[in-house]
């Protein structure tokens, strides 16, 4: 038997393995505690021999169950520690840092050239009053601008903001000219996806209000920005149009960047490109921003960042700016 165990043992690999071989010979059922249960049967004379011949057996196996149980412990440990070790010398994994959206990177480039003139930023509500979306900027409600910007209405009275000038005339109401402002953030237009055209984009429009304030603040301020942005060879050219909530109005173009003013591809050939909306204010949208128009006069502008952007870039689909493609980003 002590022999048996011994080769049992010697075999086990695992600690679960020395305890079933602990319970098969010194357990309550173990084959050592049957034979020492049965000494009663013996003689006296018998009794003393097997009886210290059997603790020998004991204090042998259980001697081996030890050092088994020690041997397959240090086994155990240093496979643990096998399998945790760490490669130090090993290249470490590269860490992926994102980007700057192009949207993002363009209109911190534009909001800096505007605090460099003294502008602030304003911010305001994307679910907006139509009261301030259209009432209050000359756009009463049978309109046909109303249709043409074609508008997602939440109610009766509530719209998303088709453009950022509703935050003007909110910074009108609150504060005291002088007011010089930009007016960065998302807007809203019913209208179906296509290569030029997105129903989410983006808009900076600005807003300054002052005593004396003249047509020669807005070109002066405007060309400025123009130079600064594409270069301080740009030319810029005003050209009359409407807009309900100024007058006069007129929107800005820029000698082509491209070619400067040669015409290219990029200009679509007239070496000219368009780039924003302007005006003076219109004094009833004054009134309605709480200023008296026989004391403050006033010029705005509003500009499409998506559109600035993929004139910069050459970029010649919006989508690129909305799907979030890696290839497409990470050129930024
Ligand atoms: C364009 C033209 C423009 C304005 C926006 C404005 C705001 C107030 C009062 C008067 Cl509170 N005007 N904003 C003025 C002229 C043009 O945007 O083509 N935008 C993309």
């Amino acid at each position: 038997m002590k022999l048996e165990a011994l080769e049992e043992i010697k075999e086990a690999t695992n600690s679960q393995r020395i305890d079933e071989i602990r319970v098969k010979y010194l357990g309550k059922k173990g084959s050592l505690t049957t034979i020492l249960r049965g000494m009663g049967s013996l003689s006296p004379e018998e009794r003393p021999i097997i009886g210290k011949f059997a603790n020998e057996v004991r204090e042998f196996i259980e001697e081996e169950i030890k050092k088994a149980l020690l041997n397959i412990k240090n086994k155990e440990r240093e496979l643990k520690i096998k399998g945790e070790y760490i490669d130090i010398t090993m290249p470490g994994k590269k860490v992926e840092i994102g980007g700057i959206h192009p949207l993002n990177k363009v209109l911190d480039e534009i909001k800096d050239i505007f605090f460099g003139m003294g502008f602030s930023i304003a911010e305001g509500p994307e679910v907006e009053l139509d009261y301030y979306n259209f009432e209050a900027l000359n756009v009463p409600k049978n309109h046909p601008a109303r249709d043409e910007q074609d508008t997602f209405y939440i109610s009766e009275n509530l719209v998303l903001r088709t453009q950022t000038s509703p935050i003007q005339v909110r910074t009108m109401e609150k504060t005291k000219p002088p007011i010089r402002i930009i007016a960065p953030g998302r807007v809203y237009r019913s209208d179906a996806v296509d290569a030029t055209h997105s129903p989410i984009f983006y808009q900076i429009e600005g807003l300054v209000v002052d005593k004396g304030i003249t047509m020669a603040n807005l070109k002066g301020t405007l060309e400025t920005f123009a130079k600064r942005f594409f270069g301080e060879k740009t030319r810029t050219k005003f050209r009359p149009h409407h807009f309900p909530f100024t007058e006069p109005s007129a929107e800005m173009d820029v000698s082509c960047f491209v070619c400067g003013g040669e015409g290219c591809r990029v200009c679509k050939g007239s070496g000219w490109i368009e780039i924003l909306g302007c005006g003076m204010v219109h004094p009833d949208v004054l009134r309605k921003g709480g200023i008296d128009p026989e004391e403050y006069s006033g010029f705005a502008f509003g500009m499409g960042l998506d559109r600035i952007v993929m004139i910069k870039y050459g970029i010649d689909d919006i989508r690129l700016l909305y799907e979030n493609d890696i290839r497409f980003l990470k050129q930024f």
